[in-house]
């Protein structure tokens, strides 16, 4: 088996790197003390912590000398985000402490006045320039391709400066601010991007580094201008119960209720649009981002008894490969037979059948108000909590179900209130988001603001934000409701309700800060495909992924 080293120069979590790199056929060596550099033929310098302090303990270390050496004799050396910076001159992150000086240029922060800082998420490495073919590709970078990037200092991008000095620079752009993402000369490539948290897009990068075959290069024609940049998510959603004859399908209501009615009125049938594995491939195939499946009637049937949803699951992520998130039902329960069984145990039951995520919704409004009864202390024990200390925040998604209540001032509730355009009937021109369960059914004394920053402390990774007002009514998402959430939380949201067209998701996109977009009955009544939403903001100039076909 091939062998690859690896720096161990500080205490950090690379497991998933040595995973990677096993994946790809490769034996991973450790390198831990100055004179095992010799020993290494291909050598990777992960990036841990700040810059000053990477190059401080390869310094204390001695490491800097077998490191400098090791490159200089040209044998293949990668740097993998700080491990990468560390290949320039300096950063402002610690000014006093030197870089390794090979690559000319000096790191800076990101400018945080108008986005987040640090910049997570999918973004590009596009190489620049008009020479964009097979001498560019052995790096194993496409232009079409999403890399995932957690930071704060950058290396900016200057057109020619460096590709003059004979490297070839893949870049990526957060805001307007371009940067170095990926860069590459002789023996030396680097990657301020994660390859081994980057999919198949990653594993190729780290592969090409890997690889002496040079002889499968591909070419690529330049990236088409605009391409950079995090991408705008389109999630598609199934909301997903059983029908007359036991099978879970697809349905969908407006404001949650008109379902039933419409039921009673079709002689109690469930309207059915389809298979949820079937629609999940096609939405995928179309370019979903992501896939969200909520059990609607789960509130009033056990969950461990929905064998199919499991069963949905399972087939689904065969096939569909982008995140999964499941909901319905997901809190403490008993199964048929009597057992207690934890909201922990019944997320493990979807992750092991192929959900990323899982989405929370009465047991969260319920959680939130024992938080509030508790003079917000956390209980450790809500399904939040362990779900999230089990499997991390971003496994854990709330998905809130608000209604608007109208008031003639802000004195009348206890609640958040915001001014609205959108007067009720009375002529009421404030209003407060009101938290409800159990699918709409049940009105709770709490906001969605309270909700929010309770949920928030629980550990809750990012928000589902649907309207009761707005469901199935294709007249646009609750734009203010959404201006409201964004304005007090840091957790990503993802605006939910009234898709009815693409400049709906336009709208969304432009007029507020929303992370994602969802829709549902806009894709389920074949009103539109993902495609078509996605291709209309590629046109109106926002950034989209679209799917890459082939792993070759
Ligand atoms: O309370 O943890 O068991 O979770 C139940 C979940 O099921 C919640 O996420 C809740 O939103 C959802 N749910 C319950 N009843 C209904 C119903 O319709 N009767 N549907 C329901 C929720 C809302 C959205 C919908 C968007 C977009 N559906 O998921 O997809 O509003 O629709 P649109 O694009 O067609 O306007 P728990």
């Amino acid at each position: 088996m091939p062998v690859v080293h690896l720096l161990d120069y500080v205490a950090g979590n690379i497991r998933s790197l040595v995973n990677a790199l096993e994946k790809l056929g490769y034996q991973v060596e450790w390198v831990r003390s100055p004179g095992d550099v010799s020993n290494a033929e291909k050598l990777i310098l992960p990036g841990v912590g700040h810059f000053g302090h990477c190059l401080t303990q390869l310094s204390d270390g001695g490491f800097l000398g077998p490191v400098k050496q090791h490159i200089l004799s040209g044998k293949p050396f990668m740097g993998i985000c700080v491990g990468m910076q560390a290949l320039f001159d300096g950063s402002e992150e610690d000014p006093d402490v030197p870089g390794l000086g090979f690559i000319p240029g000096k790191l800076t922060r990101f400018d945080c006045s108008s986005k987040s800082v640090p910049h997570i998420g999918w973004n590009s490495a596009n190489i620049a320039g008009k020479d964009y073919g097979p001498s560019a590709s052995r790096y194993g970078l496409r232009s079409q391709s999403k890399y995932y990037y957690v930071h704060s200092y950058a290396v900016p991008y200057e057109r020619s400066l460096l590709e003059s000095k004979g490297w070839t620079v893949a870049t990526a752009k957060y805001g307007n601010e371009e940067f170095v993402g990926a860069i590459g000369r002789g023996n030396i490539f680097a990657t301020q991007f994660h390859p081994e948290k980057s999919g198949t897009a990653g594993l190729r990068a780290l592969q090409a580094f890997l690889s002496t075959d040079t002889t499968r290069l591909l070419s690529e024609p330049s990236p088409p201008v605009g391409s950079m940049g995090l991408t705008r998510r389109i999630i598609a959603c199934l909301d997903v119960r059983t029908n007359d004859e036991g099978d879970l399908v697809v349905t969908k209501g407006d404001q949650y209720d008109v379902r039933e009615k419409n039921g009673a009125q079709a002689g109690g049938k469930v309207r059915n649009l389809g298979k949820p594995v079937e629609m999940a491939k096609r939405y995928y195939e179309q370019g979903a981002d992501e896939i969200t499946f909520l059990n609607i009637t789960s509130f009033r049937n056990c969950p461990l008894a929905d064998a199919p949803m499991l069963e949905i699951l399972r087939k689904t992520s065969e096939t569909v490969f982008v995140p999964l998130t499941v909901g319905g039902g997901i809190r403490d329960t008993v199964d048929t037979d009597g057992t207690h069984v934890s909201s922990l145990d019944v997320a493990t039951m979807y992750f092991r059948s192929g959900a990323d995520k899982v989405s929370i919704g009465s047991d969260a409004v319920l959680a939130a108000e024992e938080y509030y009864g508790a003079g917000k202390k956390l209980s450790g024990a809500t399904a939040i909590e362990t779900i999230s200390k089990a499997y991390g925040d971003q496994a854990v998604v709330v998905s809130i179900d608000p209604k608007r209540i109208y008031v003639s001032s802000p004195e009348e509730t206890t609640h958040h209130t915001i001014r609205t355009m959108n007067k009720n009937h009375l002529g009421q021109e404030f209003c407060w988001f009101q938290c409800t369960i159990k699918g709409g059914r049940e009105g709770r004394d709490i906001d969605v603001r309270q909700l929010i920053l309770a949920v928030e402390d629980m550990g809750a990774g990012e928000i589902l934000l649907n309207s009761i007002d707005r469901d199935g009514s294709n007249s646009g998402f609750d734009l203010e409701l959404i201006n409201d959430v964004k304005s007090f939380t840091t957790i990503p949201v993802i605006a939910s309700s009234g898709a009815g067209n693409p400049e709906h998701f336009e709208q969304v996109f432009r007029e507020t800060q929303t992370d994602a977009a969802l829709g549902a009955g806009i894709f389920h009544r074949n009103e539109y495909t993902v495609a078509e939403v996605k291709d209309y903001l590629q046109t109106a100039g926002l950034l989209i992924r679209q799917p890459e076909d082939s792993l070759l």
